[in-house]
């Protein structure tokens, strides 16, 4: 039997050893930041706040169907597959394995931030090499799918998100360890994917030869950014890094709980966390949940308190409510506190930021769905199947509104009174500390608590 002292000491906690290596910490914990609702809550502007502290910035899933916007003055940037702290000089950002990269996309989003000032992105970006691709194969799949669903369609951003993952969990995927290595197997497992999918669908047209042209100039040059970023992740974590990780769409579109078909196609919830990137539970820490102070939705299926009326014209025209991805009108209503419990269930939040008050500041009441009812029956729980939430009547809570601006406001004890009582009402609804609150789309209308 080897004597204990002839084990190699991993983790540098005695002797000579512990002097010449960095302090590692064991109970270091990631931030995490996710929607609560359905997707564009200002995620984008949250992650930036808090990536001034961060060493680095992840994404664990979703593709370029995300739409996350920063604005720092007169500069705006979209981001779709790059994570949004980016935009901090001395971060360094992770694409994880549970995200699927279009890589012509991911270059032409590089290129456009590069414009607005992006700086040095080359040596601060990594990508996992199990990563999976999305082809452009996958995202004219996604258009046949759509448009064969008729007046049920899922209204997808055709970023070819949901039939990548599908590849991904039939196990005819390439990631992004296939690009850099022995290109001759790519060629095979192309070959092999162009097969599959045309014989599900035969108007597919697919350029073999032209797309491995392609991808055979990409693949230099994304080589140097493609890593095993779970052994990265683990180092950072126990070399006491400040990391950050950025959910993409939402609780209510995650492929698990949210409202089944009319969700996207990966776990946009805590676990997708872990998963997404490969690191342990116990290593999550603070999770905060960002909820926009009504509430929008890109896409088909229910919507309990939308409001196809004034209101909701309003609420798209003030909130400037159009897709980042795809330029659609978002569907406007207000909160929804049946969605928020059910978000926090899965999330467990730490806290939450509020984003968007300030698009409220006109109104003259502001009401809050708190309850649902089918048939004059209360409904405990958030409904599982979207034909039962086109069903509900909501009951809603009216509260008065501020009506004023509320834009150049930095301290909670500032705002007008009815609105602190709307940040604390849905504070004490959903039972979950507000953080921050969102009075304009700059860097710095935030207010903390
Ligand atoms: P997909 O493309 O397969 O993920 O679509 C499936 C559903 O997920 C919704 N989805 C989104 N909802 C809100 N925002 C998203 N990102 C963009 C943005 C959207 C855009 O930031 O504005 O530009 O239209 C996003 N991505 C996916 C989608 O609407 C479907 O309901
Ligand atoms: P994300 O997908 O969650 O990152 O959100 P999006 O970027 O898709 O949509 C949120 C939009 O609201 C963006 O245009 C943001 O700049 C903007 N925004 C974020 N927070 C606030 C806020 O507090 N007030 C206003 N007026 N706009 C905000
Ligand atoms: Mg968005």
């Amino acid at each position: 039997m080897a004597s204990l002292s002839a084990i190699p000491i991993i983790n540098g906690q005695n002797g000579d050893s512990q002097a010449k290596k960095p302090k590692l910490s064991d109970d270091n914990r990631v931030t995490v930041v996710l929607g609560t609702q359905w997707g564009d809550e200002g995620k984008g502007k949250v992650v930036d706040l808090l990536a001034a502290k961060a060493d680095v910035v992840c994404r664990c899933q979703g593709g370029n169907n995300a739409g996350h916007s920063v604005h720092i003055g007169e500069k705006e940037y979209a981001f779709h597959l790059l994570p949004s702290g980016i935009v901090n000089p001395d971060c360094t950002a992770v694409i994880g394995n549970g995200v699927v990269v279009h890589v012509p996309n991911l270059y032409e989003e590089v290129k456009k931030n590069e414009k607005h000032g992006l700086p040095d992105w080359k040596n601060r970006l990594l990508i996992s090499n199990r990563a999976h691709l999305v082809f452009d194969m996958h995202q004219q799949v996604d258009g046949l799918q759509e448009s064969g669903r008729g007046k049920n369609l899922i209204g997808t951003t055709k970023k070819g998100i949901g039939p990548t993952y599908s590849s991904k969990v039939t196990r005819n995927g390439l990631r992004m360890c296939d690009l850099v290595g022995d290109f001759e197997i790519f060629k095979a497992k192309f070959q092999n994917l162009v097969d599959y999918h045309k014989r599900i669908f035969p108007d597919l047209s697919v350029d073999v030869e032209s797309e491995l042209k392609r991808y055979e100039a990409y693949r230099n040059e994304i080589q140097p950014l493609v890593t095993d970023t779970i052994s990265y992740l683990y180092t950072a974590i126990r070399n006491g890094k400040n990391i950050l990780i950025e959910g993409a769409q939402s609780a209510i579109l995650d492929i698990d709980f949210g409202l089944y078909p009319y969700v996207t196609s990966s776990n946009c919830t805590a676990g997708g966390v872990c998963t997404g990137l490969g690191i342990p539970p116990r290593s999550i820490g603070d999770i905060y949940g960002v909820v926009k102070a009504y509430l929008t939705r890109v896409g088909t299926g229910g919507f309990p308190t939308e409001q196809s009326n004034e209101i909701g014209n309003v609420l798209l025209t003030k909130g400037a409510e159009f897709g980042v991805t795809t330029g659609r009108p978002r569907r406007c209503g207000w909160l929804d506190m049946m969605m928020l419990k059910y978000a926090n269930m899965i999330n467990g939040f730490t806290a939450l930021a509020i984003t968007k008050l300030d698009i409220l500041d006109d109104f003259k009441e502001i009401k809050i769905g708190v309850s649902y009812h089918i048939d004059g029956k209360k409904i405990e729980t958030f409904p599982a199947c979207d034909e039962v939430l086109q069903k509900v009547k909501v009951e809603y809570l009216t509260l008065p509104g501020w009506e004023t601006s509320t834009e150049n406001i930095r301290k909670f004890n500032d705002l007008p009174p009815n609105a602190q009582r709307y940040i604390k009402t849905i504070e004490s609804l959903v039972g979950v500390q507000v953080r921050w609150v969102g009075v304009g789309k700059d860097r710095h209308s935030m207010i903390e608590i």
